[in-house]
């Protein structure tokens, strides 16, 4: 199986758990890809009604608005019954990084007022420690003015570790939905206590959110050569 047709089986699982008349939370990323176009084709065949869908980016915004998904945001409905998004890695304890498609500030908000958060994955994301399998980054949104302040201070409060700012496509520094850069922190070592981590950056005024979703995942849907498998916090 490619991992395109593994992100897919992750994705179609989730939104089995959809039911009519929910507030779902959009994810944004290749594998959350699928299980929008799945909502919308369940939407279309009358499979589901009354779905009102919170959009996690600009991007999976305008994928549901061609797919006739009905949209609104947080703040018409402030809690959401159940969010779907993918992560670029999830721990044993269900810890996740995510951001690397530079969508993690409204995922996190998005995500955070869900009463369930069902995250879907390929077998390849799965790791034991967040954040070290070197070359991984980890991504921090932080304000344009002075950036290089900010990532001098995240330097320097994890080991002098590598600091790089995100360039997008253009050669311009990437700019988020929220008009916002990423910096992205090679640690390649054990982070340790992750809530100890969060903390500490976002003491530094600069930082806006990092990529570190601690403790909020409900379920993780991975699959793998093998078949799905569905973890449950
Ligand atoms: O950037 C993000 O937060 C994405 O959800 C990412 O974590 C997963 O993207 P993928 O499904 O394309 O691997």
């Amino acid at each position: 199986l490619t991992q395109d047709e593994l992100k897919k089986m992750a994705a179609y699982k989730a939104v089995e758990l959809v039911k009519s008349g929910m507030i779902l939370g959009l994810g944004t990323g290749s594998t959350s890809y699928y299980a929008v176009n799945r909502i919308g084709e369940l939407l279309k065949n009358g499979t589901l009604k009354n779905i009102i869908g919170i959009p996690t980016s600009l991007k999976t915004k305008q994928q549901a608005i061609s797919l006739g998904i009905p949209i609104s945001d947080l703040d018409s409905y402030p809690v959401l019954d159940l969010s779907i998004d993918g992560a670029d890695e999830v721990d044993p304890g269900l810890n996740l990084v995510k951001g690397r498609g530079g969508s993690l500030l409204r995922e996190k908000m998005i995500e955070g007022a869900s009463k369930k958060l069902v995250v879907i994955v390929d077998e390849t994301k799965l790791v034991e420690k967040l954040g070290s399998s070197t070359g991984l980054a980890m991504p921090v949104e932080v304000v344009p003015f002075c950036w290089g302040y900010t990532a001098e201070c995240l330097k320097r409060l994890f080991n002098g570790c590598e600091v790089k700012l995100r360039i997008g496509g253009d050669g311009k520094p990437f700019k988020t939905d929220n008009e916002n850069y990423i910096v992205e922190m090679y640690f390649g070592e054990d982070i340790g206590d992750l809530n100890v981590a969060s903390d500490k950056m976002h003491r530094i005024v600069g930082v806006v959110e990092h990529g570190m979703f601690i403790d909020m995942a409900t379920t993780v849907i991975v699959a793998g050569e093998r078949g799905i498998t569905v973890k449950h916090k």
